[in-house]
């Protein structure tokens, strides 16, 4: 007779995660934040019409006046004489000798426009188109 003893199974014991278990991998602190917004727009447009008084203290008033391109300076002449010469290129009709009346100017061009009364010296002003 022969007694053949059988070695139990080996117990296979499964060292799951012994160590460490759970990845370590390099955590990710979330994402970045966003891009901040546009920018604003530059300032308020310049506006379409402006008035110019030509005074009876011969000054222009105000002497510098900001229109849009295509837009109106009206000079309004009080009751002594003065006229509105421009001196720079591109620029409207001059307005001859004009008293107690308004004339209006209408700017197609932009730049810089400067302009004197010939009566008087020293009375000058300038137009700046946008
Ligand atoms: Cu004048």
């Amino acid at each position: 007779m022969r007694i053949s003893s059988k070695a139990g199974a080996a117990a296979v014991i499964a060292f799951g995660c012994a160590l460490g278990c759970g990845s370590d991998g390099p955590t990710n602190p979330g994402g970045g934040g966003g891009g901040g917004g546009g920018g604003g727009g530059g300032g308020n447009p310049p506006p379409a019409s402006a008035t110019v008084n030509a005074t009876v203290s011969s000054t222009f008033s105000p002497a510098q006046v900001t229109i849009a391109q295509n837009g109106t300076v009206t000079w309004a002449f009080a009751s002594l004489t003065h006229n509105v010469t421009f001196s720079s290129a591109n620029a409207p009709a001059s307005i001859p000798d004009a008293t107690n009346e308004s004339v209006p100017r209408m700017f197609p061009n932009t730049g810089t426009f400067s302009y004197a009364c010939t009566l008087h010296p020293g009375m000058n002003g300038s137009v700046i188109v946008q």
